[in-house]
């Protein structure tokens, strides 16, 4: 489906969704390294080294992408089920390592065919704490977010952060 075809349909989508339902989904943590218990998972390709001890970050952990990661380096955190309504994706942004200029985020509910794209974040210059990202419909199913090394914005060396979201 072309970008600009899903756009429409997912406006449309929060537009009726708000209507019925009020606000849709309540805003649930999923952390990187999650504990089992807290229903979330993770999964990466590619180098997403294990940080602890950051003041900064989230749980005082994330993980950071190498230097100069591609799109084919992304990190994924995996929701229990949520909800079907309108989602706000924010992300925790807490850590100076996370140099990024322009991260994208994408995210798929399991009904839908494919990850979509959500907005990107400068991570370099972005305030510590929460960020958001953009907004998604979800349909009362798991649902996965997804950044990936690669930097959009041109620049090179950069490394990207993965630390919790919401939706
Ligand atoms: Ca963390």
């Amino acid at each position: 489906m072309k970008k600009g075809a899903f756009w429409g349909f997912a406006f449309t989508l929060a537009i009726s969704g708000a209507l019925a339902f009020a606000e849709g989904a309540s805003a649930k943590i999923c952390d990187n390294d999650p504990t089992s218990s807290s229903g979330c998972s993770q999964s990466y390709y590619g180098t997403w080294s294990f940080q602890s001890s950051q003041s900064g970050s989230y749980n005082s952990d994330h993980r950071l992408s190498r230097s100069g990661a591609s799109v084919n380096d992304f990190y994924v955190w995996k929701f229990p089920t949520l909800s079907s309504g309108r989602a706000t994706l924010e992300v925790y942004l807490g850590s100076s390592k996370f140099t990024n200029r322009e991260a994208d985020y994408q995210a798929l509910s399991e009904g839908w065919q494919e990850f979509e794209y959500v907005g990107s974040v400068n991570q370099y210059s972005a305030p510590s704490g929460w960020n958001t990202v953009g907004n998604i419909y979800l349909d009362n199913a798991k649902a996965q977010v997804m950044v990936t090394g690669k930097d959009y914005s041109g620049a090179s060396s950069t490394q990207t952060g993965a630390d919790a979201v919401s939706l």
